[in-house]
């Protein structure tokens, strides 16, 4: 899944492709490169980052995946927390929300995934991107996650939100310390006992940095393709990143000695 950020904050690509021109580019390169999946997000989820109007966020999402969606094959996610937005995207030829904030309440969001038959991303975050990483807490984090995902499975399925639809993510650095990163990446196969897809994201992330010492988000390839490699192994499905031809190559040589290939 190529990561595509229609943001002008965004911290990992500096809002070089906030433009509908470039964004398509980019998109068509991530193509070339490999991707099966893009996610169109138009709001940064960053620590502490401001949230952006509804509004605003579509007219940064919609025309992209309109145009996206007109020219490729590839399906399109839409990483959004507002079900508006995905409504929208839905509506503009996107086929699955990427939902960071599957840790909410209300019910909205997944009514208008069952509406519409979509593709649903369910990433666990404990607390909100404006808190989340002041002190997160967890007894057993793996557990923890293990447990939310079980239950928000079962709400879905309430709801009308068949689990094939569903992709499970543990969403690293969404509350959680460097310890609780690790632990739940060591976790990575316990969490394909819910017969469900595994989505994992550590693209640039922090966590990496600390571990690399690489203070620029652009150094912490390396980092990356490690977990990458790692995941594979693990039985993870779909990969969140940025750099995709580099991914790409990672995963065909993991797929390869595990045998899958
Ligand atoms: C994730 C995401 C992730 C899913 C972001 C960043 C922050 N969606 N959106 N999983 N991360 N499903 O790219 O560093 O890990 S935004």
């Amino acid at each position: 899944m190529g990561v595509l950020n229609v943001t002008p904050d965004s911290f990992s690509d500096g809002g070089r492709f906030f433009t509908a021109e470039a964004a398509l580019e980019c998109a068509g390169q991530m193509i070339r490169d490999g991707a099966d999946l893009l996610d169109v997000g138009g709001e940064s989820t960053r620590p502490g980052a401001a949230s952006v109007p509804i509004e605003e966020e579509i007219r940064r999402v919609v025309p992209v995946i309109q145009q996206l969606a007109a020219r490729v094959q590839t399906p399109i996610s839409v990483d959004t927390q507002k079900p508006e937005v995905a409504r929208a995207a839905l509506l503009a030829g996107a086929s699955i929300v990427n939902d960071i904030a599957a840790n909410r309440t209300d019910d909205t969001m997944w009514r208008v995934v069952a509406e519409f038959r979509a593709g649903y991303v369910a990433m666990h975050m404990q607390g909100t991107p404006q808190t989340m990483q002041q002190n997160p807490a967890y007894t057993d984090v793996a557990c923890e996650v293990d447990e939310f995902f079980a239950e928000r499975l079962a709400r879905l399925k309430a709801l009308g939100v068949r689990p094939e639809q569903v992709a499970l993510d543990p969403g690293i650095g969404f509350g959680k310390t460097l310890a609780h990163n690790l632990a739940l990446l060591r976790a990575l196969p316990r969490f394909t006992r819910h017969d469900r897809p595994v989505l994992l994201g550590v693209s640039r992330k922090s966590f990496l940095g600390k571990l690399t010492k690489a203070e620029n988000p652009a150094d912490r390839l390396p980092g990356a393709l490690a977990c990458a490699a790692l995941a594979v192994r693990d039985g993870v499905h779909v990969l969140r990143v940025h750099d995709v031809r580099a991914t790409v190559a990672a995963v065909r040589v993991a797929e390869a000695v595990k045998g899958d290939s």
